[in-house]
């Protein structure tokens, strides 16, 4: 662990506050950050006070008068040398996730890897910032649309995805000219503070004004208040619940900026009699055992027709009784733990209430303990059966609780997969093709994520990202997404020597 930590050039106690390459003096609390594989304390964070977020926002501001003038392509630059040291510290950014989050080894690399991926994307969006032209209807003038940079942007990341959240707008909001405030969740400020360590510092070196890329760590009802209202930041995106995001959207929307939001998921899996069922059973292990359950994107439901139910919960019940849970930094290891006993607390309580809504628990489920489980915080992963009314069923648990719920006809599948107040992703699992395209149409699935044959979470970087309905219709990462990082203008150029009014209209003196 001591090893890590001084790769990434982290001590004991660490500043939490920082505008680049300078780390401020914070002046908030100590956090301790523990590890969920075993409770023992990782390092400390100074967070920062609402004095310290004040100096924050007021040079992030000032950064942004100069980081816009900047040219795009030499902004992506910049992002192109963060990319490439993240890639050369791949590895212990991976172990720091796994010690500070308990994800296992190959999946904290790989979300490494997606803060590699958006770098290398943004790089390349740093010369593709287009905007379209039109024909105007007025002769001799000419009338096009541009992108400008936006302003200061906030970033509220939870604890599951302490790197790539972050970096898909982060990254994307510097190639596009804005200066970028980051708040982390607690639960992962060590790796919020190593990340910003490498990256802060490429930033500065191009004599550059300290502000371009920030990080304050802090508490949501001091720091995170402040920083939604701070009439000085365009954008706040934020990833979370949705009682965070209602809250966040509310409170921006007062001062009338702008948001994007990634909240809950309640994330299905169709499984018709057309499925090939091996590809279904590795779908669903990766997307509900995964990351312990704790992706915005993990499999929560399991819609499967009445035909291949049981042959596909004997399927599933096999592949889950192999699943090794464990230490996540040791090879082999599947299912790591949840990040805190606050999470075991309130998978127990949720599987509680199922059984008092008239399910039951099939497989897992319970709380493991003693040797290596002495934390608390592992819990066997559980399968389920489940209507999908149940309350239960309709609210996102961040936990490794998979509901099973049978259908007849596709046309009930898909009501059930769309009657849930969130709208992340969404999979079929079919080799008939009048299926996948009905699950894709209109009538289908209403997420902003939906797949066929692919399971719901491990999205790649690429596409936009988000979801609709509660999960708040925001869009992060690829595609045109770097849009809304942009404040887009209409330009209209008359070179005619006249003065011809829009809709014909005439407006003259005498
Ligand atoms: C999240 O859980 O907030 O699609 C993000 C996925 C990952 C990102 C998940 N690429 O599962």
């Amino acid at each position: 662990m001591k090893e890590i930590l001084h790769r990434l050039e982290m001590e004991g106690i660490n500043s939490g506050v920082c505008t680049g390459a300078d780390w401020l003096q914070s002046t908030g609390d100590d956090l301790t950050s523990t590890s969920p594989i075993d409770g023992s304390s990782i390092a400390t964070v100074r967070q920062a006070s609402v004095q310290d977020l004040q100096k924050v926002a007021a040079r992030a501001r000032e950064a942004f008068e100069e980081w816009r003038m900047v040219p795009a392509p030499k902004r992506g630059e910049i992002v192109r040398r963060i990319g490439q040291a993240v890639r050369e510290r791949k590895q212990e950014l991976g172990a720091l996730i796994s010690l500070e989050v308990g994800k296992i080894r190959v999946e904290a690399e790989g979300e490494v890897q997606e803060m590699i991926d958006i770098c290398d994307f943004a790089v390349g969006q740093s010369r593709m910032l287009y905007g379209r032209t039109m024909h105007s209807e007025r002769p001799r003038h000419r009338m096009y649309e541009q992108w400008h940079p936006l302003g200061p942007i906030g970033v509220i990341t939870a604890f599951n995805f302490p790197l790539a959240v972050w970096s898909w707008n982060a990254m994307i909001a510097l190639v596009a000219g804005d200066t970028v405030i980051w708040k982390p969740s607690s639960k992962a400020a060590l790796c919020a503070v190593a990340v910003m360590k490498i990256s802060g510092r490429i930033v500065q070196s191009h004599g550059l004004p300290e502000g371009i890329l920030n990080l304050v760590v802090g508490k949501g009802d001091t720091i995170g208040e402040q920083l939604i209202a701070d009439r000085r930041i365009s954008l706040i995106s934020a990833t979370g619940s949705v009682p965070m995001g209602r809250h966040v959207s509310e409170r921006v929307a007062a001062r009338l900026g702008k948001t994007i939001l990634e909240l809950g998921g309640n994330n299905a899996i169709v499984v018709t009699a057309n499925a090939d069922l091996e590809l279904a059973v590795r779908a669903i292990l990766f997307g509900a055992v995964g990351t312990a359950g704790q992706r915005c994107t993990t499999t929560r439901r399991v819609i499967a027709h009445n035909r291949i139910y049981d042959a596909l919960l004997e399927r599933l019940v096999n592949g889950y009784r192999q699943v090794k849970i464990g230490n996540p930094l040791e090879d082999g290891t599947l299912m790591g733990p949840l990040i805190d006993r606050v999470a075991v607390a309130s998978m127990q309580e949720a599987l509680g209430q199922l059984k008092r809504e008239g399910g039951r628990v099939l497989y897992g489920g319970e709380v493991l303990s003693g040797g290596i489980f002495a934390a608390g915080t592992y819990v066997a992963p559980c399968i389920c059966e489940a209507h999908n009314d149940f309350t239960v069923v309709q609210r996102e648990t961040f936990a490794p609780i998979l509901y099973l719920i049978r259908y007849k006809t596709l046309e009930e599948a898909i009501e059930l997969h769309n009657n849930v107040p969130q709208g992340l992703t969404s999979a079929i699992f079919t080799n008939d093709l009048r299926e996948a395209e009905v699950f894709l149409s209109h009538m289908g699935s209403d997420c902003g994520i939906a797949n066929v044959n692919i399971g719901t979470s491990g999205a790649e970087i690429g596409g936009a990202f988000g979801g609709e309905k509660e999960t708040g219709g925001g869009r992060e990462s690829g595609s045109d997404a770097w849009k809304a990082y942009m404040r887009r203008q209409t330009n209209t150029i008359n070179w005619s020597g006249e003065m011809p009014l829009a809709q014909g209209i005439r407006f003259e003196l005498g």
